[in-house]
């Protein structure tokens, strides 16, 4: 990657780390609070440090790391950025973090406490809105630059099919525009009028139905790029290759389409919106789950192909021949395995009926830290691993390298407990986002005394992966100022495998098909329950004030 696309990737990357370090601590925070062991103090409030915990992890981080990976990637594999490209990431880059700074100022100045889903009735600061607005419009002028990218490529290279890294990050770019098209509507037409006080009041159920026409297909925009990880970079790094490049498409293919139209089986216990819908939508959501079934086929032929063809016999020698020493495939390896109860919790909750149990429970969290919690981070982790050292010039060191085995090996140990305990706990009852945990009363605290269904257990989880984050920001600080450099013999590539792409369909990249059939798709899941949510409103909920 050429020195200038460096330092913007390297730019992100250093955002996206700073909010990962205090985003863990206010993790801590919150697992000793709902253990009664941490009363804050009175300038602090457990739902602040809640939203705090939210936003930096699952949004600044997230968002940072990936366009950190699609900007190195995307100059690694289609050539370097030319001037104007790269005059549009920085821009992105900065009108992204201005709006991330505004929202954490919001944030720690204690008016913006409505936790990082943050739809109607809570209400922040107007500032905390216009600070998410443009950290979206930041991100959209970052994908446009990279979507400008690769047309630049296209056109160098009529009727020939992009390389599958490029493929899978405007398919990412699309599905986060389209999704981003619910966040904005909301935050531009209800909060901002509502917080500043032009409008009267709000309607709070098309503020939740849009923001969950944006909050589902946002944890496919966390889960993509580690697919694109699990997809071009493993295969690599194991010595092998794509195991079929069509079905790697298709796959991302699909995500544009189901990934939108089911935010309705975040809402199936909320009464504003007829059972017809949410059928509809429930019906989707397990469309949806067919490219991750893809994705899991695909991995183990990958796995077992190249375990087989390094000599392994029976039915799973091909196991114990993969590179298990090589820290950035275990920590991938492991974040696949978490996917597995991961997905399937997901399937449980979208189980329409199944919904009633966990809705608004425990359960839940532990359900999104073993989505985006383990599967995405871990992935971003094993990259991390490699990637500041391809763009710093610096040597992943032995001793750093059982750093990174020891950082994998306690987050992974960290979760387990802690999401046990979680997803246990939730189906005892206990409620999630509460700071009211304490259950004074003894029948009560009773539920919760089992080994694994316990609050203790979810602190000392919560503890541990403390401890794994300070490692891992430990390795990132060596890896980008301390280590040694590297020189040729030791330095870390890009690892990008090969992928057949001479037998799939040309149509798999015709993008207008797929946007066109996911309108559709949108259209018929929001059209109807939308119009009626609107209609129905009631009185005072969005009337513009007179004067
Ligand atoms: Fe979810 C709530 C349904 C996936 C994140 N989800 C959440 C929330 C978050 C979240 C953050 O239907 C909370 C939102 C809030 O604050 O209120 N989720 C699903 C479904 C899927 C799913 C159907 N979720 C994710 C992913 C996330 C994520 C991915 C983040 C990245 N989720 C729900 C529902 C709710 C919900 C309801 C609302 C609950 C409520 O009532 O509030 C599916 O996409 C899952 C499909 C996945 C699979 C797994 C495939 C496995 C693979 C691994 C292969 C492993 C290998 C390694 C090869 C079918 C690909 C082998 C290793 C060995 C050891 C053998």
């Amino acid at each position: 990657v050429p020195k200038g696309d460096r330092r913007l990737a390297l730019s992100n990357l250093g955002f996206a780390y700073a909010a990962f370090l205090i985003g863990t601590l206010c993790g801590l925070l919150q697992v000793f609070i709902r253990n009664d062991a941490l009363t804050l103090p009175s300038w602090l409030d457990y739902y602040q440090v809640l939203t705090a915990h939210g936003l930096l992890l699952a949004i600044v981080f997230t968002t940072f790391f990936i366009f950190a990976f699609f900007q190195s990637g995307m100059s690694r594999t289609l050539g370097a950025f030319g001037p104007r490209v790269l005059l549009w990431n920085w821009i992105g880059f900065w009108v992204t973090s201005i709006g991330t700074l505004l929202v954490v100022v919001m944030v720690i100045s204690g008016q913006a406490s409505v936790l990082y889903t943050f739809y109607a009735p809570l209400q922040a600061h107007g500032l905390f809105y216009v600070g998410l607005a443009l950290f979206v419009i930041g991100t959209w002028i970052q994908g446009f630059a990279l979507v400008g990218h690769y047309i630049v490529w296209r056109k160098q290279n009529k009727g020939e099919l992009s390389p599958l890294f490029a493929f899978m990050t405007v398919a990412t770019v699309i599905l986060w525009v389209i999704a981003c098209l619910g966040v904005v509507a909301t935050v531009l037409f209800q909060f901002i009028p509502w917080a500043f006080g032009w409008t009267e009041g709000i309607n709070v159920e098309l503020s939740r139905s849009l923001f969950w026409y944006f909050g589902h297909p946002l944890v496919y925009f966390w889960l993509l790029p580690a697919y694109m990880a699990w997809y071009v970079v493993v295969p690599k790094i194991i010595g092998g290759r794509v195991f079929s490049d069509s079905l790697a498409r298709l796959s991302f293919v699909l995500f544009i389409l189901f990934s939108i139209p089911v935010g309705f089986h975040h809402q199936l216990t909320e009464p504003g919106i007829a059972s017809f819908w949410k059928f509809l939508q429930t019906v989707l959501t397990f469309m949806v789950i067919i490219p991750s079934l893809m994705t899991a086929f695909s991995m183990f032929a990958t796995f077992e192909l190249r375990g087989r063809e390094l000599g392994g016999k029976g039915l799973f020698g091909w196991v114990t021949k993969l590179p298990w020493r090589d820290v950035r495939f275990t920590s991938i390896f492991i974040a696949m395995a978490f996917f597995i109860p991961g997905g399937a919790g997901g399937i449980i909750n979208a189980s329409f009926q199944m919904n009633e149990v966990i809705h608004n429970t425990l359960w839940v969290v532990g359900h999104f830290h073993i989505t985006v919690g383990t599967p995405v981070a871990m992935t971003f982790f094993g990259l991390t691993f490699w990637l500041i050292p391809h763009l710093t010039g610096r040597r992943f060191t032995k001793t750093l390298q059982k750093l990174a085995f020891l950082q994998i090996g306690t987050w992974s140990v960290g979760m387990l407990l802690m999401s046990t305990a979680q997803h246990l706990l939730g189906l005892l009852g206990a409620p999630r986002r509460t700071a009211y945990t304490g259950y004074a009363h003894e029948d009560a605290q009773a539920w919760f005394e089992g080994v694994l269904s316990n609050h203790v257990t979810m602190a000392v989880g919560g503890s541990i992966l403390f401890l794994s984050a300070v490692l891992l920001i430990f390795i990132v600080v060596q890896l980008w100022w301390l280590a040694p450099k590297a020189d040729e013999s030791t330095f870390m590539q890009f690892p990008i495998a090969e992928s057949d792409a001479s037998s799939t369909p040309k149509f798999l990249e015709n993008w207008k098909i797929w946007i066109g059939i996911a309108f559709i798709l949108i259209a018929l899941a929001y059209t109807i329950p939308l119009s009626d949510i609107i209609q129905h409103a009631p009185p005072g909920s969005g009337r513009f004030q007179t004067w």
